[in-house]
């Protein structure tokens, strides 16, 4: 089976394997795990924040900032399919209590956008504490959030005491893609999180970055949570391996997702958004007609490859360390094949 249907399949090689099995831990809870340390040290000193928490998954590190940052009650600025507001059950709703207020198309937006939407003055709003920006943003496609725009939105909202995070689960990718490092891309911003199980290939984890202060009142919140993990630095040695080992690397899977964006483009029944491949996803609009999504992705299942449809006739398809380019050239023929039969 070759799998697009994300960087989260990902397994981890046998190097890091050894990395995990030789991992030095202690309890978490008690912040004895020396492995668990390390990450959160060099995490810190990657993404230029003065301190980080390790968290079970992108979602908790979410839910975490905003929880931290925001009051029950408040409104949040963030963009179109954000997956905070798409893709995590409701949790920042449910849990943190907090109004989305959705802004731009496409993922990314600019000042103006949260400007003309932001609440606040009067009694009859939610009063916007927090704007959150994905990088890259998943749902638009794995595009960059351009920078330029965050640095204008963050500068801004601190101006009117308003925080800023980016949900930087794939933010190795962006700065793989615009050949700057993570801490000038998360410079601008109060604090950001980021995924260790994606594109950089660990089992499980992600960390969140921020102050020092904002990171000891998340700590409160991941206990609260159940994200107190006691001898996890097995997990965070795997973390560790990957910032070692597996970012550079992302490169390769940018290629190979240009590859087959080039690969299908002139597939009649097909149409890809070339702009938006910047990163390792490929988003793909089925024009066949009679063919929906689903049943699509089914046949592709039963050539041998896997792909998530993410809407009535779109599907995406996600590169990531268990794709070579040979693999990319068998999906391509398969995405041909599989629309008549
Ligand atoms: N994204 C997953 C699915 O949930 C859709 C995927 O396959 O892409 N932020 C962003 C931008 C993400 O893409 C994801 C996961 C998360 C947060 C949540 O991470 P986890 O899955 O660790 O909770």
């Amino acid at each position: 089976m070759i799998d697009l249907r994300s960087d989260t399949v990902t397994l981890p090689t046998d190097g890091m394997r050894e990395a995990m099995a030789r991992a030095e831990v202690g309890d978490d809870v008690y912040g004895e795990d020396p492995s668990i340390n390390r990450l959160q040290d060099r995490a810190a000193e990657l993404t230029g924040k003065e301190a980080a928490l390790y968290v079970p998954s992108g979602t908790m590190a979410n839910l975490v900032a905003v929880l931290t940052h925001a009051r029950h009650g408040d409104s949040v600025v963030m963009g179109e399919n954000a997956h905070s507001w798409l893709y995590e059950s409701g949790a920042i709703c449910a849990v943190a209590g907090i109004l989305p207020i959705i802004v731009g198309a496409g993922g990314t937006f600019d000042w103006t956008e949260v400007e003309a939407n932001a609440k606040g003055g009067t009694i009859h709003f939610a009063p916007t504490t927090l704007v959150m920006m994905e990088n890259t943003h998943n749902h638009g496609g794995g595009v960059i959030f351009p920078q330029t725009d965050v640095e204008e939105i963050s500068a801004k909202s601190r101006f009117l005491g308003i925080k800023t995070h980016i949900d930087g689960a794939r933010i190795f990718n962006a700065a793989i893609a615009l050949g700057r490092s993570v801490k000038e891309l998360a410079a601008p911003v109060d604090s950001l999180s980021f995924c260790l199980s994606k594109g950089l290939g660990a089992p499980v984890g992600s960390v969140l970055c921020g102050s020092r202060e904002f990171i000891e009142q998340g700590l409160r919140y991941r206990k609260m949570l159940g994200g107190g993990m006691r001898q996890a630095g097995v997990l965070a040695a795997a973390g560790l391996y990957a910032l070692e080992r597996h970012v550079e690397r992302l490169a390769d899977d940018h290629e190979n997702a240009k590859l087959l964006a080039d690969r299908l483009a002139p597939v009649k029944g097909l149409c890809i958004d070339q702009a938006t491949v910047q990163t390792n996803m490929v988003f793909i609009e089925l024009l066949k007609e009679g063919l929906n999504a689903f049943e699509y992705a089914a046949r592709l299942k039963a050539r041998g490859l896997l792909c998530n449809p993410v809407g009535k006739s779109s599907l995406r398809a996600v590169t990531h360390l268990g794709i070579e380019k040979s693999d990319i050239e068998k999906a391509a023929s398969i995405f041909a094949a599989a629309l008549d039969s």
